[in-house]
């Protein structure tokens, strides 16, 4: 029989070959050569597996990915006495094609838009029978800033214990790419094509900034997170289930369909979009801002657009033109109120 080869480890790796940073997310190639206490919930052989393989996530989903490491990590603090709630779209097809199901843990499909209600429900049969089941909400953007809106508003204001977690892609992409009120100024979408000098894609001036609506309504606990910084995603689940009361997490997660992106581009394309400022990584307790990532290399928003199809016609226009200038006045904007750029604060 042959020998089974032994595993590198930390210890084996040369001084002057430098770990990197991408290189930690995932069991099969990276968690083994960090050390034990750098590594994430992924790399361990006890690991739950809320997400099971065989869904019907398209290659390089973002949202496939954001939604294993959140679920994974509140199964952990949890010991798995957990149940999660989830609104229509693609985390829900994509997951649970009658008959079959992907989730190892109590998951229930809401409607499009009432997930927060149901987990408020949840959360209440749970009190009522004694238990400290834990409950999370879940739902894309759509789901969350549209038509859910008004259903997390009011879980927010009663505070229900319940985490909600939100996977933003910028569109209904289960229903073929349609605009949402989290679609970014100038993007293409099903809804917002562009027409030359005359429309340069979605408009500017609208869209919800939901992290800082439900810092608003003063919750114990919100944050934001890309699926290009998985340890940070998981600290940051790992933080909301050690609060009581409602918390909300938005995380940013690419679309390779939607976005019209390779799909090896996810991973850059969510830690691009940190890098200019364009969505600023946080968090906040009872509506008070607590801790910003800081950006560990600042660039310039076309080097994010570009990759993308839904960007592409911006490059082709004067008003295109324009529209790149508004992005970046965004981001300018973001590197100031979360006072993003600190060169002294080293960031992995
Ligand atoms: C009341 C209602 N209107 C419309 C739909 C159709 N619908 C199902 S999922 C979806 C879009 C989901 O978009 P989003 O919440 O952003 O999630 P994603 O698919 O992008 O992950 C729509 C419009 C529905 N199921 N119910
Ligand atoms: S359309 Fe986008 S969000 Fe939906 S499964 Fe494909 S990559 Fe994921």
């Amino acid at each position: 029989m042959n020998e089974i080869p032994k595993l590198r480890t930390a210890d084996d790796i040369p001084a002057d070959q430098k770990v990197k940073f991408y290189q930690k997310g995932t069991f099969t190639v990276g968690n083994r050569l960090v050390d034990a206490d750098e590594r994430n919930v992924q790399s361990s052989m006890n690991r739950s597996n809320a997400i099971t393989s065989g869904h019907r996530a398209c290659q390089g989903c973002g949202e496939a990915l954001g939604a294993r490491y959140a679920l994974d990590t509140a199964m952990r603090m949890t010991g798995g006495d957990m149940i999660a709630a989830n609104a229509t779209g693609c985390l829900e097809v994509f997951t649970t094609p009658y008959p079959e199901t992907s989730w190892q843990m109590p998951w229930m499909h809401s409607l499009f838009g009432n997930a927060p209600a149901v987990a408020s429900g949840m959360q209440a049969a749970m009190k009522a029978k004694g238990r400290n089941t834990r409950v999370i909400a879940q739902g894309g953007d759509g789901g969350t800033v549209d038509i859910g809106f008004g259903c997390l508003s009011g879980m927010f204001e009663r505070n229900d214990d319940v985490l909600y977690i939100c996977y933003d892609n910028e569109a209904y992409m289960n229903t073929g790419v349609q605009r949402s009120g989290a679609t970014p100024g100038g993007a293409r979408t099903a809804t917002t094509m562009p027409a030359g000098e005359a429309y340069p894609g979605n408009v500017f001036g609208t869209g919800k900034n939901l992290p800082k609506i439900a810092m608003a309504h003063n919750i114990p606990y919100v944050a934001t997170a890309s699926v290009a910084y998985l340890q940070d995603l998981e600290a940051k689940v790992e933080k909301a289930m050690s609060f009581k009361g409602a918390r909300y997490i938005h995380v940013y997660v690419p679309c390779p369909l939607g976005w019209g992106c390779a799909s090896n581009s996810t991973i850059n394309l969510a830690r691009l979009v940190v890098e200019t400022g364009m969505f600023p990584l946080f968090e906040a307790e009872h509506g008070q801002v607590t801790a910003t990532r800081p950006i560990r290399s600042r660039v310039p928003i076309e080097q994010y657009l570009k990759p993308q199809r839904r960007f592409a016609h911006l490059f082709k226009t004067d008003a295109g033109a324009e529209a790149i200038k508004k992005l970046q006045a965004m981001c300018d904007y973001n590197i100031a109120e979360y006072d993003l750029l600190r060169p002294e604060e080293e960031t992995v």
